[in-house]
């Protein structure tokens, strides 16, 4: 298909263009009035045309929805739409209401629009009314009007939409924004199909992706939600968005959404870091990637193919918008400031320097002249400071040498070759920590005051945390200063970083968080829905092919049967709203069945369970999952529905018995948490036994 001109930011006759730019609608500090403007004419100048106004934090948007602007308020507000207009930036202002609107008082809906009037009166002709992030409930007074969540919204949307005369741009913000709120998914949510079929056809839809930071987002995804909502979304992308964490910081490029999508789009609208400044990349290289040719014959993310793309580099992209970057980081942003050395011939700035004008004695300290920025030290800046599901290669590579390092520390005084190649990669090491360093004092020495500031926090921390990994990698190798090492007894509060959070996130199995360098995440999109009758082959079918050792597993064929194991088989069903299976794009991929009372199925193999253990662990459940499934959280998530499920039947507690060579199972469960080995007399060898009071 091929791509319509709107794509290019230009209106075509009798097409809308495609919608492009920034919605500002992240938690926290909203930016200021100069810094919007300046984002207005950085958007015209790079081709972009939409700017969303959605600060959640910013009273009047959301919290405090119903009050109108003061009079001076008014003024700036007037004052940026006048000043978006200027850069031939749409000016879409969005209301919040969803914490605490009563959809079905007309004095509410009244409300709505009035405000939406005085924004009118300032100028403004593009609205939008925003949905998520709030309770999915009704309040009883809207469960007696409206058949449902999503009913109520698209009719307060509708008759606001209508109140302001259809403008040709309303965008409407569902409360399910991604394919993983969606239930039971995005084809059969009930929620979507209602948006789909009743809001008015002029009205856009906001979409996020697969997930709320999708890590790619594909036509296949787009062209499904396309079909529900009756219309192409427009992508609200969070892939920049740092409001989440406050160590982190985003400065990739634009990334893993193929130009094909622009045609089956109906815009895209990037929420990127808090930090106004550090936005460079992210608006750039989105520029850049709008503007991509139509044919250029990009494959879809999912076939694997995104390196071989011909419309769109990111890499490219990135070298484009640190380039620009860069010059801004060497212009000042204050009147007065130092400028780097003026190259010779140059006029100087200042000739009046006054009392500034040191002049080194013989012996004295030469005066300070700051190096200047390179491009280098913005590719290793974004590597550090890459995207939320990958580093930056530098990044990467520093990783896998001290990964190195660390596991391959033999005897330090043994002179042998792998001593040599130990001490050539900790020096390789050494060197990029260097790099580091030495970026860092070059961007705390940059012109652009303004920059840096929103960037400092940042590059502290990794200059910290490179140090501190700096300062192990010498004591493995027996260079170490004492009181520089990071495990010393008495260390300064920064070789403990991440305060309270950190200390949480380290008492989680896996430290509650994944590690990007050794597990990138998985991406895919699962569902969790309720066993049925017509899943029993399916189930088998696993059942099978996991007891056969499934793909290069263990076979368990000649192993003791579990009381498991009629369960699985089909030859017992389980107990009712006790079942549950785990889906992806291909079908059945892993299951979660209980028997609430599991005596009989432990008489029927003849399994001896001592009635005391019984009387705690009354129940069964089996849970597989196929090995191709890698990303451990469906599973939990489904034994976590399984268990609260079998709770509300009565029960006080479940077992469940594992083979011992079943590593994937055991290590599932102790991961778990809350189950642990229970002595049961009578197990076959083998076999374990784990348990978990509800
Ligand atoms: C969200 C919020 C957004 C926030 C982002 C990243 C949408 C539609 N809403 O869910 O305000 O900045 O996550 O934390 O994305």
């Amino acid at each position: 298909m091929s791509k319509p001109a709107s794509a290019t930011g230009q209106a075509p006759t009798g097409t809308r263009r495609f919608i492009s730019g920034v919605v500002e609608g992240f938690y926290g500090r909203p930016w200021t009035m100069e810094q919007r403007t300046e984002l207005f004419q950085r958007e015209q100048k790079w081709g972009l045309n939409t700017y969303l106004y959605a600060p959640k934090d910013d009273y009047k948007h959301r919290m405090y929805w119903r009050d109108l602007y003061s009079d001076q308020e008014a003024e700036q507000l007037r004052a940026l739409i006048s000043a978006a207009k200027q850069h031939n930036v749409d000016f879409v202002y969005a209301v919040s209401p969803g914490l605490d609107i009563t959809f079905s008082n007309p004095r509410e809906v009244s409300a709505l629009k009035r405000k939406l009037d005085q924004v009118r009166q300032f100028g403004c002709r593009s609205f939008s009314l925003l949905f998520d992030d709030i309770e999915p409930e009704m309040c009883p007074a809207d469960q007696q009007t409206f058949s449902s969540f999503a009913e109520a919204q698209v009719s307060v949307t509708n008759a606001v939409y209508q109140h302001l005369g259809d403008p040709d741009t309303f965008l409407f913000c569902p409360t399910d924004y991604c394919a993983a709120f969606c239930t039971p998914n995005v084809l059969q949510s009930s929620y979507l199909n209602t948006v789909g079929e009743k809001l008015l056809p002029g009205i856009d839809v906001l979409w996020t992706g697969p997930k709320v930071v999708s890590h790619k987002i594909s036509v296949a995804s787009i062209e499904e939600v396309t079909s529900v909502l009756k219309r192409a979304p427009v992508i609200w992308d969070n892939i920049h968005a740092n409001d989440y964490d406050p160590q982190r910081l985003f400065l990739g490029p634009f990334k893993d959404r193929p130009t094909e999508l622009i045609s089956r789009l109906r815009g895209v609208l990037t929420n990127p870091n808090c930090e106004f400044y550090p936005n460079f990349v992210a608006i750039h290289s989105l520029a850049t990637w709008c503007r991509a040719p139509a044919d250029g014959g990009q494959k879809d993310v999912e076939m694997g193919d995104e390196e071989q793309d011909s419309s769109y580099s990111p890499q490219k992209a990135l070298t484009l918008a640190l380039t620009d970057w860069l010059q801004e980081f060497l212009s000042t942003d204050q009147p007065g400031a130092r400028l780097p050395k003026e190259s010779p011939g140059e006029e100087p700035m200042q000739t009046d320097l006054g009392e500034s004008s040191y002049v080194p004695g013989a012996g004295e300290n030469p005066l300070y002249t700051a190096e200047p920025l390179t491009l280098e030290d913005l590719k290793l800046l974004s590597d550090l400071f890459y995207l939320p599901y990958e580093h930056g290669p530098t990044a990467r590579s520093m990783l896998q040498q001290l990964d190195w390092l660390k596991n391959n520390r033999g005897d330090a005084a043994a002179e042998t070759d792998k001593t040599a190649e130990w001490r050539s990669r900790a020096k390789q090491f050494d060197d990029m920590c260097e790099a580091v360093v030495k970026m860092f004092n070059r961007l705390s020495n940059a012109p652009n005051r303004r920059i840096l500031y929103d960037l400092y926090n940042y590059i502290c921390d990794i200059k910290s945390g490179v140090g501190l990994a700096r300062a192990y990698v010498k004591t493995l190798g027996g260079q170490g200063r004492p009181s520089a090492q990071p495990m010393n007894q008495d260390p300064e509060p920064w070789g403990f970083r991440g305060g309270l959070s950190g200390e949480f996130q380290r008492m989680l199995p896996c430290h509650g968080n994944r590690d990007l360098f050794r597990h990138p995440p998985m991406t895919e999109v699962y569902c969790i829905r309720l066993y049925c009758p017509e899943d029993k082959t399916e189930v088998q079918r696993i059942f099978r092919e996991m007891k056969s050792g499934g793909e290069g597993g263990v076979p368990l064929m000649m192993q003791p049967p579990l009381i498991c194991d009629s369960l699985s088989a089909g030859d017992l069903s389980p107990s009712p709203q006790c079942a549950l299976v785990l889906e992806d794009e291909t079908g059945l991929v892993g299951y979660a069945l209980a028997l609430t009372d599991a005596k009989p199925a432990a008489a029927k193999i003849q399994r001896a369970v001592s009635d005391a253990v019984f009387r705690d662990f009354p129940s069964l459940v089996t849970v597989q999952v196929l090995p191709r499934v890698t990303d451990p959280s469906p599973a939990r998530r489904m034994i976590g529905r399984l268990l609260s499920s079998i709770r509300s039947s009565g029960s006080r507690g479940v077992f469940c018995e594992l083979r011992q060579s079943d590593k994937r199972m055991l290590d599932f469960y102790t991961k778990l948490g809350s189950f642990r080995p229970v002595q049961v007399a009578g197990l076959p060898q083998d076999i374990i036994a784990m348990a978990t009071s509800l």
